[in-house]
């Protein structure tokens, strides 16, 4: 799928479907905490996956039973765009979030 920088208005409403999430030094922000590391690092391992295949990488950091991932578009100079939002969703739906 083409990458495409999002409107305000786009992005508030992607928003709106991902709790937990903000725009947070111009990228999409979450802090995600599991119940052990060995949950945080298999939910790590399947968005891994599916982010390569859809040649997307995330921004992150993993603490202990915390992740802390920043998503934003290298390609679009650093915009947030629909890979990005798509990215997100997914990571909520492996986190059984939504
Ligand atoms: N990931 C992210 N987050 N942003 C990009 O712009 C990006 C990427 N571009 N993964 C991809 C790889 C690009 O470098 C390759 C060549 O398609």
């Amino acid at each position: 799928m083409a990458r495409q920088k999002l409107s305000e208005s786009e992005l508030t409403a992607a928003l709106a479907d991902l709790p937990g999430w903000e725009v947070k030094e111009g990228k999409l922000h979450k802090v995600y905490k599991f119940d052990s590391f060995a949950a945080a690092l298999g939910w790590m391992v399947s968005v891994g996956i599916y982010a390569d295949k859809m040649d997307h990488h995330p921004e992150w950091s993993n603490v202990y039973n915390r992740v802390s991932v920043d998503l934003v578009t290298h390609d679009l100079g650093n915009a947030i765009s629909n890979l990005d939002v798509e990215l997100a969703q997914k990571m909520e739906k492996l986190a059984g979030s939504s």
